[in-house]
């Protein structure tokens, strides 16, 4: 019988649409049309089951699934034995405390002898306890924001991405207690074929990673300013440097990440560099 790896990804939800695809940007074929709960993936030995979020720990923990994408928050609050391998760039949140704009709670220091209500009593708790504060919690499962205006709680422990859900319900942010993503998570006992696999799946979400933290490079400058362009863009091994039609020019080619790309380009002008193209990379093998 020919190995699969039995992955766990949200059904439907804020992490449903990314998961797809990252797996879809991996070269994975799935469909999900008739709203299954399980499904082969039609290109590689893949088989995708389709879950409540919570239920996500629980189930790479028992090996129902062998791996799972899942928060980082909910992996935290479940606390299963599962390992965490690999951190996939999207579902980012916060999970803050925050009390109302107007009331006397300005700091965590006020929240003393005071009720929190949260879906997170765990990492809530932990965090209080670390910072000596005495507060009661309230675990309740949603729509948390609400719970001060019905006099449910003084303050609130929930996640927060854009801020907007705070903004509307007239809370103020205290302090940020733990950041998350969407997190690769697996079973702490997979065969050794299931781990051929499961390499190869992280061969490819690390090349798709790696492409969208990067952006192919190409410019024109004048030879005598090649060396401090070349320093400026080393590239993945060193730039591509091709001669012009128009004697005296080259053209350069490289990679720059994502994150030094303003400054750099600064500096590229800076030096005399014309005719800046940036391109999306669609995959990076390096
Ligand atoms: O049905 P199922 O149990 O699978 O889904 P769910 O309803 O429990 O989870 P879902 O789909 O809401 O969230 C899944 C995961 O997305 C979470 O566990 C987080 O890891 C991640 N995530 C990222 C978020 C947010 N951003 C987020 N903003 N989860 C929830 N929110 C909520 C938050 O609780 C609050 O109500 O959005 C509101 C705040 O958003 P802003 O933009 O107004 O600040
Ligand atoms: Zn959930």
């Amino acid at each position: 019988m020919i190995e699969t790896l039995k992955i766990a990804i949200q059904k439907s939800g804020r992490l449903h649409e990314g998961s797809m695809k990252l797996l879809k940007e991996c070269g994975i074929e799935i469909s999900n049309g008739n709203n299954q709960l399980r499904v082969m993936a039609a290109n590689f030995p893949i088989e995708v089951f389709f879950l409540r979020d919570d239920d996500i720990p629980e189930y790479v923990q028992d090996a129902v699934a062998d791996i799972g994408f899942v928060g980082e928050n909910v992996v935290q609050e479940a606390s299963k034995s599962v390992d965490a391998i690999e951190k996939l760039g999207f579902g980012k949140c916060r999970l803050s405390i925050a009390a109302p704009k107007n009331g006397s709670i300005n700091s965590i220091n006020d929240l003393d002898g005071k009720k929190i209500a949260t879906s997170y009593p765990s990492i809530l708790s932990t965090y209080l306890n670390e910072k000596k504060i005495s507060a009661s919690i309230h675990q309740i499962s949603g729509s948390v924001e609400i719970a001060p205006r019905i006099g449910l709680a003084d303050a609130i422990c929930d996640l927060v991405s854009s801020g907007s859900t705070l903004f509307t319900n007239e809370l103020k942010e205290l302090e940020t207690i733990f950041f998350s993503e969407t997190v690769m998570i697996s079973n702490k006992s997979l065969s050794n074929e299931k781990k051929i696999l499961l390499e190869s799946l992280l061969f490819r979400i690390r090349s798709v990673k790696k492409a969208k933290n990067n952006k192919y490079v190409l410019l024109n400058a004048p030879n005598e300013k090649l060396q401090s362009i070349c320093n400026l863009l080393p590239g993945m091994k060193s730039p591509t440097i091709l001669p012009l039609a128009e004697p005296g020019w080259s053209s350069v080619h490289s990679v720059i990440s994502e994150s030094d790309f303003w400054n750099v380009i600064e500096k590229l002008k800076a030096n005399g560099a014309q005719g800046i193209l940036i391109i999306p990379i669609e995959k990076m093998i390096i």
